[in-house]
């Protein structure tokens, strides 16, 4: 996993030395493209539209980025707004130091998760939580094999599809209940995928899929979104795999996974037991969630918060 950590320079570099030490912490964690960034000593060799365009790309080059926001920089700032444009997860750590707060514009973007901390201590243990969820390797299916009945079958049904090689480009994940372990009969096998060109996915599926029963493919636009879904039957599975242009860990299906997975863990087999007949009774995986959670308003809006809560936030959420 590429890490961009992002930290002040010339906006003040009076924070360098933590910078390092949250560098160091990451490192643990993955590749951190940017270990100058806790390093005094400024690089005087390259030009700044070099350094402008080789930190870009590194940006883009990310799987995650993580900013510490305290000290005001003009240069994080920019990185954070365009790895917003490439749909990049974005975690920023800020301390409160003698009352002065964080820009609004970092605070109130809900395209990333911004956390206070206190100590080097605290900040290891926010993103020690959060890298759990983003670590877990959702590409790797052979989870589904040692699971229940339902997944075990799921497993052998994608490799006999053939899906998560064949859509290799396409960056393939499994979302929705099925590795949740929290599927009912009317569970889909759902896949998410990105795509670059919509027309050529949507070819692409129908060469490989388009003799599956029930098969149809359509373009449409879905919350602001352009996306391409192929539909078909295989076995006792709906397979439903769908595209989008921007990166899968940003798409919801797969953040609701993400967070589903985690309140899962944090709230144990009573809490996934409830899910799970709510769900018999007929409401859909968010809502069942946000009613045992109580969260009010729109419920697939409302779990995405729940990726900055804490651990002891969601367990104290759940009256069991
Ligand atoms: C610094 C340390 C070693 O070499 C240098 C030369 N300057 C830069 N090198 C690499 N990235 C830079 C440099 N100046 C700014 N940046 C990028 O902008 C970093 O990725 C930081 O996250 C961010 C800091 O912006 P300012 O506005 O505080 O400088």
């Amino acid at each position: 996993m590429n890490i961009y950590f992002s930290g002040s320079i010339r906006g003040g570099q009076q924070d360098t030395e933590l910078y390092k030490e949250l560098i160091d912490y990451l490192k643990q964690l993955g590749t951190v493209l940017t270990e100058h960034i806790g390093s005094k000593t400024i690089d005087t060799s390259i030009s700044d539209q070099e350094i402008h365009d080789r930190d870009l790309q590194w940006v883009f080059e990310s799987d995650i980025i993580v900013a510490e926001v305290t000290v005001p920089s003009l240069g994080v700032g920019y990185e954070i707004g365009r790895a917003i444009e490439m749909n990049k997860p974005i975690i920023c750590l800020y301390r409160s130091i003698n009352g002065k707060s964080t820009s609004a514009m970092i605070r109130g973007c809900s395209n990333l998760k911004c956390f206070e901390y206190k100590n080097i201590d605290d900040a290891k243990l926010i993103l020690k939580e959060q890298f759990k969820t983003i670590n877990m390797d959702w590409k790797d299916i052979s989870y589904l094999k040692e699971g229940s009945p339902v997944q075990t079958k799921a497993h052998k049904c994608l490799k006999e599809l053939n899906i998560f090689d064949l859509l290799k480009e396409y960056n393939p994940v499994l979302t929705g209940t099925i590795p949740l372990g929290i599927s009912t009969k009317s569970s889909d096998l759902d896949i998410a995928c990105r795509y670059f060109d919509a027309d050529r996915f949507e070819n692409y599926l129908e060469m490989h899929y388009g003799r599956q029963t029930n098969f149809t493919v359509e373009q449409k636009e879905k919350a602001g979104y352009w996306i391409v879904v192929a539909k078909f039957i295989y076995q006792e599975f709906k397979v439903e795999i769908y595209g989008a242009l921007f990166p899968v860990a940003s798409q919801n299906s797969y953040r609701h996974l993400q967070i589903e997975h985690r309140i899962l863990e944090l709230l144990g087999d009573k809490f996934k037991q409830q899910v799970v007949k709510l769900k018999q009774e007929g409401l859909k995986t968010e809502p069942a969630f946000a009613q045992l959670l109580e969260i009010e308003g729109d419920p697939y809006q409302q779990l995405l918060k729940l990726e900055t809560a804490t651990d002891s936030e969601i367990i104290t959420m759940w009256n069991a």
